[in-house]
């Protein structure tokens, strides 16, 4: 027997998703991009899957996209809510077999740009990106590679540094735009974050401050090269539940082991939290250990959820 996982038909569709009968039958007609399963008496059965693919399409095309843009870009590589897996590690996200290309083109597409100088035509390859996929998923698998890729290149003198900044600049700009679009939960906890004492690696800690705010939560992002002195004006301002640093350099931990210290002195309610490459070395003090964060984005989800946990019972 044909195992049939279709549960809507037309007319509960054209309902669920806003799109005329007329129109659905068309789409598929012209575009072929669903093919509903039939019953024994021909009638369309669709799966929970379609219906996702149809809305998709139907917010895509209010947003301005045309029909057949869109359907090309969902055959193209794949579109959907989410491309990250359950448990990515945030330095390398899969993706699905299918999207791989697709977002390799991206990439490629997006360092062209940037390296031609060319502002606008890298800005149009990130907007098609969100078109396509939600921001976590554009920052983990393009922004974070692309800004990676460029830096290695300069790195190995292969590219100058103007073309260094411009791109950094740019991607930069992009991901304090998302920051700003994001909206805060009053009710959540005040997080403080930022780079430690030395260090203008400041990219990282912006990804997890967003990582923070996309969850409603009231962040103050200090940017870069935070000495730690400059800190009591705004801890005692906005007494802040929490405060996240970033550290890259193993010059910088002395730095940093001195300012945990004072801070756990001087605020013992605060909860301080330790990220960046640095924490990955074997220099790494053992005694700023529990501290850390972690690299992956259950660590960060377990680490938040602690917080919260801690947060409402207390
Ligand atoms: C861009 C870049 C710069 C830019 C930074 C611009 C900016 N506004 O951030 C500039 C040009 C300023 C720079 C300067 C330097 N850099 Co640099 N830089 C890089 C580069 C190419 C990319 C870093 C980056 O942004 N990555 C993308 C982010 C998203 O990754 P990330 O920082 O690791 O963050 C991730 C995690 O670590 C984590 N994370 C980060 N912070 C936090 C915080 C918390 C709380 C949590 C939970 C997680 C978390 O989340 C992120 C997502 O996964 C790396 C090369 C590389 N492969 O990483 C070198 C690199 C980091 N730089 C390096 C060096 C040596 C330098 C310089 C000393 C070079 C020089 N000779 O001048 C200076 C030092 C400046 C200073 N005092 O800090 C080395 C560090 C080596 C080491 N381990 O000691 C690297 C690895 C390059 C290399 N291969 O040698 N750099």
């Amino acid at each position: 027997m044909n195992h049939i996982q279709g549960k809507y038909n037309i007319k509960a569709v054209s309902t669920i998703v806003g799109i005329t009968t007329h129109t659905l039958r068309a789409w598929e007609r012209r575009y072929g991009i669903i093919e509903p399963q039939r019953t024994e008496s021909g009638h369309r059965l669709y799966t929970e899957e379609d219906v996702a693919t149809l809305r998709w399409l139907k917010e895509h095309v209010e947003k301005g996209l045309h029909i057949s843009k869109a359907v090309s870009l969902l055959k193209d590589g794949r579109m959907h809510h989410s491309f990250l897996p359950p448990e990515p590690t945030l330095r390398s996200a899969h993706v699905t077999h299918t999207e791989r290309p697709l977002i390799t083109r991206k990439r490629h597409e997006l360092i062209g740009a940037l390296l031609a100088f060319n502002e606008s035509e890298a800005h149009h390859v990130l907007d098609l990106c969100l078109s396509m996929w939600d921001v976590e998923s554009v920052l983990h698998n393009i922004i974070i590679p692309v800004f990676i890729e460029i830096g290695d290149r300069w790195g190995r003198g292969e590219i100058s540094v103007a073309h260094e900044h411009y791109a950094s600049q740019l991607l930069t700009q992009r991901i304090h735009q998302f920051f700003r679009h994001t909206r805060v939960n009053p009710a959540m906890p005040r997080i403080i974050t930022m780079a430690g004492p030395g260090e203008q690696h400041s990219i990282g800690i912006a990804m997890f401050s967003l990582f923070l705010r996309h969850r409603g939560l009231d962040v103050y992002f200090l940017g870069a090269n935070m000495p730690g002195e400059g800190l009591h004006a705004i801890l005692t301002t906005i007494q802040p539940h929490a405060i996240c640093i970033s550290i890259t350099l193993e010059e910088n931990l002395t730095h940093l082991l001195k300012h945990v210290h004072e801070l756990r002195k001087a605020y013992p309610a605060l909860v301080i939290g330790i990220g960046g490459q640095a924490t990955q070395l074997p220099a790494f003090p053992e005694n700023l250990a529990p501290y850390a964060i972690g690299t992956t984005q259950s660590d960060w989800e377990n680490w938040l959820s602690n917080l919260l946990d801690a947060f409402y019972h207390s």
